[in-house]
């Protein structure tokens, strides 16, 4: 029997969300018809390599992690398993998946653990939480975040507002720290900024036509990520001209690392809500 690899919630015709078992990967987000979730074309699907786009989980590490441990953590190359089955109504569909400590992720981070990750899609909106037990009887401490891959018509066209007088690191400029400016934020050069206990709400220019509200609930930061030209020839995973069409905007706790003792659980969510404007 061929084993499921991949979910779907189908709301109806025009609305459903695809969930990959590998990294608990949301790998695509179709809202009134239409994609909003970018995957590179030259994405590696080999059960191994983090997805490159969609939504992948960023846990226990972002960013780099030292002993040669993977950059963003273990969750997006782990095979997730399902925790609750798809549950629909009229309204939402939704499902639970998880991700429990085994072998390698003890011989890289050695504590028990449990992930649960859920997805709740409505008419005009996907809800993602994650959750983190501490099933250890140590503390433990982390960061995480979700690594949300936009996708947009032209990069050109796309503008983040509610960042105006964030604190942020510009990892373009080694790091250097810097207090936002802009109120609405074009992107026309490589962009990786952590903006450090940031606005709750963001809200997203796709396009003249769609908006989303990015909504954080336990995320103090939020990441902006675009490579532009010159990264993007270098990512074996990334089409050249692929910068042009999406851009990550990822709620996490990054700046600094979450303490959870043992037994305890927490819990943070992004909601993603879309808007359409129709011109007259
Ligand atoms: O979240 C932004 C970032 O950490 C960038 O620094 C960046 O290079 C990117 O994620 C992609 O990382 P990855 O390990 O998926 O290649």
């Amino acid at each position: 029997m061929k084993k499921i690899e991949v979910i779907s919630l189908v709301l109806d015709d025009s609305n459903r969300v695809e969930i990959n078992l590998h990294g608990s990967t949301i790998t695509s987000w179709i809202s009134n018809k239409e994609e909003r979730l970018f995957v590179s074309e030259k994405a590696i699907f080999d059960n191994k390599k983090a997805i490159r786009g969609g939504i992948p989980i960023v846990f226990p590490q972002f960013g780099p992690w030292d002993n040669n441990r993977p950059q963003h953590g273990f969750a997006r190359t782990k095979k997730w398993k399902i925790k609750d089955e798809i549950k629909k109504t009229s309204q939402e569909v939704s499902v639970s998946l998880s991700l429990s400590d085994d072998e390698d992720t003890r011989k890289l981070w050695n504590y028990s653990f449990e992930l649960i990750f859920e997805i709740r899609l409505t008419l005009n909106s996907l809800k993602n939480t994650l959750t983190v037990i501490n099933k250890d009887s140590s503390d433990f401490d982390f960061t995480c975040l979700l690594h949300t891959y936009f996708k947009l018509p032209d990069i050109e066209n796309f503008r983040i507002h509610d960042l105006k007088t964030a604190h942020f690191i510009d990892k373009v400029e080694n790091g250097l720290e810097k207090v936002e400016q802009e109120d609405s934020i074009k992107i026309a050069s490589e962009v990786d900024r952590v903006y450090t206990n940031c606005s709750k709400n963001h809200r997203l220019e796709i396009s003249n036509k769609t908006q989303i509200i990015l909504e954080k609930t336990n995320f103090p930061d939020t990441v902006l990520w675009n490579p532009w030209i010159e990264k993007a020839t270098k990512m074996a995973d990334f089409g050249s001209e692929e910068y042009k069409i999406m851009v990550c905007v990822e709620p996490g706790y990054v700046s600094k690392r979450l303490a959870l003792k043992s037994n305890e659980t927490f819990s943070a969510s992004q909601k993603l809500t879309i808007f359409f404007f129709k011109f007259v």
